[in-house]
């Protein structure tokens, strides 16, 4: 009976090996290019496993994603389709995904490149910004992650509005559902914060026709997935001077090549995917107990619809 584990990263990989070896020691645990008898192995647990990869286990009984998301096991085209995927989730990444969306909408609020930018030179100015009640915040995917960040922005006293394919929202959220919600809800989003699922439904819907209707002036925050964003039509948009600025944390490509223009747009704010990153000493345990618990019964709370992306 054996697991396999898979980041993509050599080292990443030995620390969840060695903490799930002592989590679960009912299990061997080994690494997914070496799996050993391909045949005992029962679970994956996997960020973003190279095509073609999951197939080679013929008696899976689930792939086990390390974060929230499960789109990037499902771009897989030789994933075999009935397995359960089990996805990770759980307090620590709904806070660390709640600090995350604070931290980069009270920046933009703030404007802080602009004095970060007056500090380079020395330069002592003052600005002054709208206090948060006037500054109108758009949350894009109202999901349990996005309401608790949602809770989180009503809480700094920003407006806040939500929108989804149902309405779902917060307290203290305006609602907005659906294409016929969306107009409205970019007219009135300064800030435009995706924190959606990756689906075939939202795959680039961040892009220029989005940009257009957003206020003159307005940024985004992308913290769903970087299969979300057209990344022209924003080099574009912010180009203009439509917007004034964005924050991305995850990208098309991943690591954001070096090359690219993101890294040095004046404009962008890059951050490598860490919104919800978990710990993988918190994050193994979460792992741990989901694996256990389906286990037992065939089931758990954490398999994923892949028709939501999560
Ligand atoms: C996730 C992520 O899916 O971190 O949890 O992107």
């Amino acid at each position: 009976m054996s697991i396999v584990v898979y980041l993509g990263d050599d080292a990443e990989t030995r620390d969840w090996i060695a903490l799930l070896e002592r989590l679960l020691p009912e299990f061997e645990i080994r690494d997914f290019d070496d799996p050993g008898d391909r045949a005992a192995v029962e679970y994956a647990v996997v960020w973003a496993p190279p095509a073609g990869g999951i197939a080679r286990f013929p008696n899976l009984k689930a792939v086990v994603s390390i974060g929230a998301g499960v789109d990037h096991v499902l771009r897989d085209p030789d994933l075999p389709r009935h397995l359960p995927i089990l996805r990770t989730t759980g307090p620590d990444m709904v806070q660390r995904l709640r600090e995350y969306v604070a931290l980069h909408v009270l920046a933009h609020h703030r404007d802080l490149a602009v004095t970060d930018a007056f500090q380079a030179r020395a330069h002592w100015q003052q600005i002054v910004t709208p206090v948060a009640g006037k500054r109108r915040v758009g949350i894009m995917g109202m999901g349990q992650i996005a309401r608790a960040c949602a809770r989180t922005l009503v809480s700094l006293g920003f407006d806040t509005a939500g929108w989804s394919r149902s309405g779902t929202s917060a307290e203290g959220v305006t609602p907005y559902a659906g294409p016929d919600g969306l107009p409205e809800f970019l007219a009135r989003s300064e800030i435009l914060v995706c924190l959606l699922p990756l689906t075939p439904e939202t795959r680039d819907i961040l892009n220029a026709a989005i940009f257009a209707r957003l206020p003159k002036g307005a940024r985004l925050i992308n913290a769903g997935r970087g299969g979300h964003l057209v990344e022209a039509d924003l080099l574009e948009a912010l180009d203009s001077g439509h917007l004034a600025g964005a924050t991305l944390d995850v990208f098309r490509t991943e690591p954001l090549p070096t090359d690219h223009p993101f890294w040095r747009h004046p404009s962008i704010r890059v951050t490598p995917h860490v919104a919800s990153y978990i710990d993988p000493a918190t994050g193994a345990s979460v792992v741990a107990a989901n694996i256990r618990s389906f286990q037992r019964t065939g089931t758990c709370e954490a398999v994923a619809d892949p028709k939501r992306g999560y």
